[in-house]
């Protein structure tokens, strides 16, 4: 997996309230990206614990870490935070988000992935999980919503495909907004052989997901 970060605070605050996270367990590559309300320290302090979360308990499924974190971050100002789980194994992506966390997922098709209502630290009634295809050659984007949402990726075709680290610093300086920290994470699946992904990632449409379940999440 090709796995990029770039962050942008808040006119240039040292502190940034978004944070994001990778992870490699077994065949599974877990992708977090937080936000904590706000911005500035106490923005910054909950959504590192959001990420510090997740990391200590990556063998749990979406809906018990969604569960825990929002407990944990009870003291915090709260975060909105999205997730990934991508599996080599069964070729698929699992996706949850609380608040408005975005994750986009282009491949053969483009998926733009659901985030359920709630705040991780000040509750959410519930929780919805969905599991799209996930194949080598696809990418995920995972953001915050200081920056700008997207449908493609197409505008960037001169950028090589491997090349995740520079997109995600494009993306973060053409569209970050100017009001708000800003955090994206890249995940392509590597795949040597498959080296149009951004020219023929173009076709956008929320297409019927392959296997969806909603989970009840923590009662506020
Ligand atoms: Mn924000």
């Amino acid at each position: 997996m090709q796995i990029a970060i770039a962050k942008r605070a808040l006119a240039d605050d040292p502190h940034c309230g978004d944070e994001c996270g990778s992870w490699r367990v077994g065949g599974k590559t877990i992708l977090c990206v937080a936000d904590g309300l706000g911005h500035g320290e106490h923005a910054e302090v909950a959504a590192k614990a959001a990420v510090d979360y997740v990391g200590r308990h990556l063998s749990d499924s979406l809906p018990e870490i969604f569960a825990d974190c929002d407990r944990a971050l009870r003291d915090t100002r709260g975060a909105v935070m999205g997730l990934a789980v991508v599996d080599e194994e069964k070729g698929t992506l699992s996706y949850a988000g609380i608040g408005n966390a975005r994750a986009i997922v282009i491949g053969e098709k483009t998926f733009k992935m659901t985030s359920s209502y709630g705040i991780v630290g000040g509750g959410y009634k519930v929780l919805t999980v969905e599991t799209v295809p996930f194949s080598p050659g696809d990418m995920v984007i995972l953001h915050t919503d200081g920056v700008e949402e997207m449908s493609d990726v197409s505008g960037y075709a001169e950028i090589a495909p491997e090349d995740v680290q520079r997109l995600a610093e494009r993306i973060v300086r053409d569209r970050g907004l100017k009001s708000d920290d800003a955090a994206i994470l890249v995940c392509r699946w590597g795949d040597p052989s498959s080296t149009g992904l951004l020219r023929r990632s173009s076709r956008y449409g929320c297409e019927g997901r392959v296997a969806g379940t909603a989970t009840e999440g923590e009662a506020t």
